[in-house]
């Protein structure tokens, strides 16, 4: 039996994770924030203390969608800096064998030949609306490269797309599109609003349902494949107003969907390219976005009470 913590394990991709293991063939460790502040040096080193995990599933970070990112740099930089750097160094010194660290596709280079590939990642500035958290995520990076290099560490980095799914948080003000036009949505018709999606709709995105990302991470657990870097994601993309007509039409939202272009865009695309995935497991299945979304908005439904929001 190994233990294996799974920072992060509250979050929306921790719960996925949660829910998809089956056989218990190891001793999992969801760890939140009330177990151990991994921001701070002092808890971070009593939690492998405590656990002595022989893998590390790092999950953990101050998370938000593109408004949090454009107003809370400092906290998307020093937060996610502390906790990365921490769980990187501890990982080392108390020999956990695998490492698997997440980053994120919008932190790749704004300027950059598309479909982004693992190799572009450091060949350019990121787009300046997540510029703070994304050099924090490439600091995650690059410091595992160095222990890779240094010590062969069984260190790697998953890079996602844009997630979606069950637990995910649904703040109007700080959430990723998904969610918050969910929640917007949800609220329109309860109380006979107007659903307004920010900025003009036309930004382009590729969305992965949070347990297709849970059972790719855990056959990456499981396996012995050696790979440094890894985009998971799904191949189409779609635009946030096909996003939003979507929800309305789940939510049988009858009114005219409004746009506020005061807020910003963001990125226009971010298209990535996930061969290296499918060259690397040939059994991915990705789950219908008409169907992740289903899943998502009935779930928000039914637990609106307890919801992050
Ligand atoms: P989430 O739902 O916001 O969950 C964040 C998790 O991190 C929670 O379990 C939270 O614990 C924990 N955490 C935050 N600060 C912490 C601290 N100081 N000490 C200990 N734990 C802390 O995030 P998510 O959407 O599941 O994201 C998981 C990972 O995927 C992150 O690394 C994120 O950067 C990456 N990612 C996300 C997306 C996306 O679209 N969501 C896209 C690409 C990559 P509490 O529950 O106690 O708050
Ligand atoms: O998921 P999101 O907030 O972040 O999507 P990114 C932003 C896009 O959705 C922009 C539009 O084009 C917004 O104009 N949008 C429309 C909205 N209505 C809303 C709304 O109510 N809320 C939000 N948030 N957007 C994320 C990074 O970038 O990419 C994350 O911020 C993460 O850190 C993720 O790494 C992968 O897709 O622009």
């Amino acid at each position: 039996m190994k233990n294996i913590i799974i920072t992060g394990g509250t979050g929306m991709v921790g719960q996925a994770l949660n829910s998809v293991i089956n056989n218990r063939q190891d001793n999992y460790y969801f760890i939140s924030s009330k177990d151990y502040d991994l921001t701070s040096i002092e808890e971070t080193k009593q939690m492998f203390e405590t656990i002595k995990p022989d893998y590390v599933i790092h999950l953990a970070a101050y998370v938000g969608g593109l408004f949090r990112n454009i107003n809370q740099k400092i906290d998307m930089f020093e937060k996610n800096l502390l906790i990365n750097y921490n769980i990187v160094k501890y990982s080392h010194e108390y020999g956990v064998r695998k490492l698997i660290a997440c980053l994120s596709t919008c932190i790749f280079p704004d300027k950059v030949k598309y479909p982004i590939n693992e190799e572009q990642l450091h060949n350019g500035p990121p787009h300046d609306s997540n510029n703070a958290y994304a050099y924090a995520k490439r600091m995650l990076e690059f410091h595992i490269s160095l222990y890779r290099n240094q010590y062969n560490n069984n260190f790697m980095c998953i890079i996602p797309t844009n997630i979606y799914g069950e637990y995910d948080n649904f703040n109007l003000k700080d959430a990723h599109v998904i969610p918050a036009l969910i929640h917007q949505c949800y609220l329109a018709v309860k109380n006979d609003l107007d659903f307004i999606v920010k900025g003009t709709g036309t930004p382009l995105r590729q969305f992965i349902y949070s347990k297709d990302l849970a059972n790719i991470i855990l056959k990456l657990l499981y396996s012995d494949k050696q790979i440094n870097n890894l985009i998971i994601s799904v191949n189409n993309e779609i635009s946030i107003k096909d996003i939003a007509i979507k929800i309305a039409s789940e939510f049988k939202y009858k009114k005219e969907i409004k746009y506020d272009t005061l807020y910003e865009d963001g990125q226009l695309k971010k298209t990535v390219s996930n061969s290296l995935l499918t060259d690397t497991f040939n059994d991915i299945i990705f789950t219908e976005l008409d169907i992740g979304l289903k899943n998502t908005i009935e779930w928000f439904i039914n637990h609106y009470d307890s919801a992050r929001k």
